[in-house]
């Protein structure tokens, strides 16, 4: 039996997906835990481009095992969709199994997000408007709506309605805006129940079974330790908790069954969305940086906010996620900048400090402290093997893997599954 999760460690679009779909090889399950379809991976396989929201990228491989945990919120009309064009490519997806526990994203959610979004004005979080946070502050209210009650015409009828009838009222008095029928969703949402239903089960009971017959499982992460909502920046952060943590609360198994936690990063950094960014470089290097990593959203097309590695947020990723290896991208990136900083402590007040503090008044005043490192402005796509990196590239990693103390396991060094080294 081996368990592995796959966590960002700064504030998502670290490329989770290259290594939870080269992880997933030699899984039998593979496991999403937290967020929604707010997350998103493109993977190139099979000829075919496969854009995932919420169906674990397990699915393309035969005979795995995909499991939407209790910890998703889950939007019906996404999925479906997703799986149907899943079908279309030839993917079959009855292998999919979906927690009876895990929360459904309603269309007031939706609603509700992009008016609280427009609401806030100059302080808008950036959300996805996918529905996610009020979908989650439901299930935190106690008013949430489960897939077992999706397939409960009876409960979901009632539910449906007692909660609109509060919905509505805070749509249309508080912020302005329409109110929805309920009947017309009622409608909609069975009928979503009735294609999902026989995917519908105890994940966690079979997660255990799993653990115990011996399988590997590997849950993937979705967003990342700076969008988490307890260890972020909050407020401009998601409403989930996407750390190891998270695992065991969102899957449903206790953290005597986790083995390995790997921490994605790139080899700089980026954000998308409002909230601070300590080495954020709002200059022509974040343009070039932008440029060279084709750092635009998959869904959006929003250009990221691009800047320099920041160390202080990665040993604190590791320490928050308890991480035992370390996955880093665009390695080949980066090299093609002449010169390369890489942040190694912050400066606040005049004293040298290690600590990310939780107030973004205080995080505002750290001043990151660099180290320079020169690039290796060569093709290194093609390279397998750590020592056949170019001297400045082994430099700036293996100063990395020393400040953080967790090994590097695998460099992405051009943006195919195959363009990786496993050390
Ligand atoms: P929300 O919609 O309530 O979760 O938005 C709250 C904040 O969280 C940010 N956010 C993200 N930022 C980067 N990547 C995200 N998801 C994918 C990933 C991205 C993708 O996991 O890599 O499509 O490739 C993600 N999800 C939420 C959002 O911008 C708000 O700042
Ligand atoms: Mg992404």
């Amino acid at each position: 039996m081996s368990t592995k999760i796959v966590i960002g460690t700064q504030w998502g679009d670290e490329g989770k997906g290259k290594y939870i779909d080269i992880l997933a090889q030699d899984s039998d399950l593979v496991v999403r835990f937290s967020g929604g379809n707010n997350a998103g991976h493109t993977i190139v396989a099979n000829g075919n481009k496969y854009a995932l929201h919420l169906v674990p990228s397990g699915i393309l491989h035969p005979g795995k095992t995909c499991i939407i945990g209790n910890g998703v919120v889950v939007d019906p009309a996404v999925l479906i969709s997703e799986l149907r064009s899943l079908n279309e490519k030839g993917v079959n997806t009855d292998n999919l199994l979906i927690s009876d526990r895990s929360h459904v994203i309603m269309p007031y959610h939706k609603v509700l997000d992009e008016l609280q979004e427009k609401s806030r004005g100059n302080n808008s979080l950036g959300t996805t408007k996918r529905g996610i946070g009020p979908a989650y502050a439901d299930k935190t209210e106690r008013c949430g709506i489960r897939m077992c009650d999706l397939i409960d015409e009876k409960i979901f009828r009632e539910k449906v309605k007692s909660n609109l009838d509060i919905k509505n009222l805070i749509i249309e008095k508080v912020y302005g805006g329409e109110k929805l029928d309920a009947d017309k969703i009622t409608e909609e949402y069975l009928e979503y129940a009735n294609i999902l239903r026989k995917q519908i089960t105890d994940t966690n009971a079979f997660l255990f079974d799993a653990i115990k017959s011996g399988k590997n499982i590997l849950f993937e992460g979705a967003q990342a330790t700076f969008l988490d909502l307890d260890f972020g920046t909050y407020p401009y952060v998601t409403s989930s908790n996407p750390v190891a943590g998270g695992v065991c609360v969102g899957a449903g198994i206790g953290p005597t069954y986790i083995n390995d936690v790997y921490g994605v990063l790139k080899a700089y950094t980026s954000r998308v969305g409002a909230g601070p960014f300590p080495t954020e470089q709002d200059n022509e290097i974040g343009d070039t940086i932008r440029e060279l990593g084709f750092e635009y959203g998959t869904t959006t097309g929003r250009p990221r906010r691009c800047g320099w590695l920041d160390l202080v947020m990665i040993r604190y990723a590791a320490r928050v996620n308890g991480l035992t290896a370390l996955a880093i991208n665009h390695v080949d990136t980066i090299g093609k900048l002449e010169k390369i900083k890489l942040c190694t402590s912050y400066k606040k007040d005049g004293v040298i400090t290690n600590h990310f503090p939780a107030s973004l008044e205080e995080l505002s005043k750290c001043e990151p402290v660099y180290e320079e490192f020169d690039g290796w402005n060569e093709d290194i796509s093609d390279i397998r093997d750590f020592n056949s990196l170019p001297a400045n590239a082994k430099k700036y990693l293996s100063r990395i893997e020393e400040l953080v103390e967790v090994k590097v396991k695998l460099i992405g060094v051009g943006n195919k599954r195959t363009n990786t080294i496993v050390v």
